[in-house]
């Protein structure tokens, strides 16, 4: 079985992990070296520049010579690099680690053990329980995925952790789970968009990133691959989070066969092209391994006596299966990446890929929606002059101005972050809220649905209103068929009336 060394991004010897002892320049420059043997050294710039052998001189390009030259000074100073793994360790010391991970798969597979088991029951009843599908409007998601959140806090060696764990119920607990997906995406994009604009507002101290990190995707311990649900989950997941696929109840399976569903896993994610999160790979670990994911994992909130001494793990008649085994399943390697080793890389993929997409969608959104302003002002404007004065010269048109009269500016403090923003912008929150729905997947799916809705009813009003008419021309028939009778019937007693009245003439 893999082993969790093979995963580990920082070795032993990396700079990085040495926090406490500032780097020897002499690490570096082996370091430099053995990379880029063929770097100038001061003396050949002084001689050679500014043609260096890292660069040709580029006449149509000057920047890049300035840039190449730049770069080549910062190499030959090793020494003012030293400190900034220490700086880094005091920005991480000072601001604390905000990381929000989202639990997500099936009812029953083990999330919330997992989550206990990963925090060591430190989640206590004081955390915040909100279901987060109460928020969304409409009777069509009432019967869907929801989500509970807690938060723990942690402080370690003077690190402080805010950790806030989403955690879905009823994933594919219902008989149509075609949406069952939306919540998830709806609550990752609703926090991008917030964190957007809690960035955009004039006081950002108490900006609080509750954007998630991480997703763990829960799959049930088959062995027969993935579900259909599971696949368009992971595949709407990925694009919008750092996706990790976990196996659960990794001790219903022998070691080959969980060997044999990893295997099978890793072939239908990579099939589906979805994406999911790899730590990087340790450097010092050159041969071709086996990859350890989908991390496969035991968890229990119980200890076992194994030997005289006390493991977290689960005891079967034939034996037991110990958590923190990594012979039994991947539990130390995934919590090494998500509480360990990994956890600021997650942080810094969220906010430099995920957000990144993210923001420049509702970017994009803001440009239309103020070219489309425009538009129409210009439109107006237009018509306005031809009712009245006939064809002008034409104006530029401003843009909306910020609208802050001068008792706004005066009763700042009244207003908390998010009203402002939206007094101060002119595309502000409530703006955003409203227009980002071209984007959002929760609105698309609903004006899908409705559309579908809607063909269904006028497709049903059709059939019955051709059965009406059906029904109307029938009764007509049979109305007209009664009334050619009754004509018939008052014939043959005028023609009775009439032979009766000559009788009596006769006689
Ligand atoms: N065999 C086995 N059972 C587990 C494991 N993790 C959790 N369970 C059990 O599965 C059941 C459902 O667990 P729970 O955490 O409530 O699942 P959730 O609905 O996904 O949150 C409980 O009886 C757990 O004791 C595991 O790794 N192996
Ligand atoms: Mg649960």
């Amino acid at each position: 079985m893999s082993t969790p060394e093979m995963y580990n991004c920082e070795d032993e010897n990396s700079p990085v992990t040495k926090l406490s002892e500032p780097l020897q320049a002499t690490d570096l420059r082996d370091d430099d070296e053995a990379r880029a043997p063929s770097l100038a050294t001061e003396d050949s710039l002084k001689t050679s520049a500014p043609s260096t052998p890292y660069t040709t001189p580029d006449d149509d390009n000057p920047m890049r010579n300035i840039a190449a030259e730049t770069m080549v000074v910062l190499r030959t100073n090793t020494g003012c690099l030293k400190y900034l793994p220490l700086q880094r360790k005091k920005i991480v010391a000072r601001k604390g680690v905000t990381f929000t991970m989202m639990v997500a798969g099936e009812s029953g597979l083990g999330k919330t053990t997992f989550v206990n088991t990963l925090f060591r029951d430190q989640i206590t009843d004081t955390s915040v329980s909100v279901s987060v599908s109460e928020r969304v409007e409409g009777s069509l998601f009432d019967k869907t995925t929801k989500l509970n959140i807690r938060q723990v806090e942690y402080t370690e060696n003077g690190f402080t952790g805010r950790f806030t764990i989403v955690e879905s119920s009823g994933l594919g607990d219902y008989t149509n789970n075609k949406s069952a997906w939306l919540p998830l995406c709806q609550y990752i994009d609703s926090q991008h968009a917030l964190y957007m604009c809690e960035e955009e507002q004039p006081f950002r101290e108490e900006l609080v990133d509750t954007r998630v990190h991480v997703c763990l995707y829960f799959i049930y311990p088959s062995g027969h691959g993935l579900l259909p649900l599971d696949i368009i989950t992971m595949q709407e997941l990925s694009q919008r989070v750092n996706l990790i696929p976990v196996v659960a109840k990794a001790d219903s399976f022998c070691k080959e066969d969980l060997l044999n569903f990893k295997r099978s896993i890793r072939q239908a994610i990579q099939e589906h092209e979805i994406s999911v999160f790899c730590p990087p790979a340790n450097s010092s670990v050159g041969k071709a391994m086996e990859p350890i994911w989908p991390y496969a994992v035991i968890a229990s909130e119980k200890t076992v006596n194994v030997n005289g001494e006390e493991a977290r793990g689960r005891r079967y008649r034939w034996g037991v299966s110990l958590v923190d085994d990594p012979e039994h399943c991947d539990f130390t390697s995934l919590s090494e990446v998500l509480m360990g080793k990994n956890m600021l890389d997650l942080i810094d993929t969220t906010h430099e890929v995920h957000y990144e997409r993210q923001r420049r969608l509702l970017m994009q959104q803001r440009l239309k929606a103020s070219t489309d302003l425009q538009k129409k002002e210009r439109e107006a404007e237009e018509s306005a002059n031809a009712l009245t004065k006939g064809p002008t010269e034409k104006k530029s048109v401003t843009f909306m101005s910020p609208v802050v009269d001068n008792a706004d500016t005066m009763a700042i403090d009244r207003y908390n972050s998010l009203e402002l923003l939206a007094k101060v912008m002119p595309f502000g929150y409530d703006y955003l809220r409203k227009n980002r729905l071209e984007h959002n997947s929760l609105f698309l799916q609903r004006v899908r649905c409705a559309q579908e809705e809607m063909g269904r009813v006028s497709a049903l009003q059709e059939t019955h209103f051709k059965k009406w008419n059906e029904e109307l021309r029938q009764a007509k028939e049979a109305c007209q068929h009664e009334l050619d009778g009754l004509y018939r019937e008052v014939e043959s007693l005028q023609h009775a009336v009439g032979a009766l009245d000559s009788r009596r003439r006769h006689h």
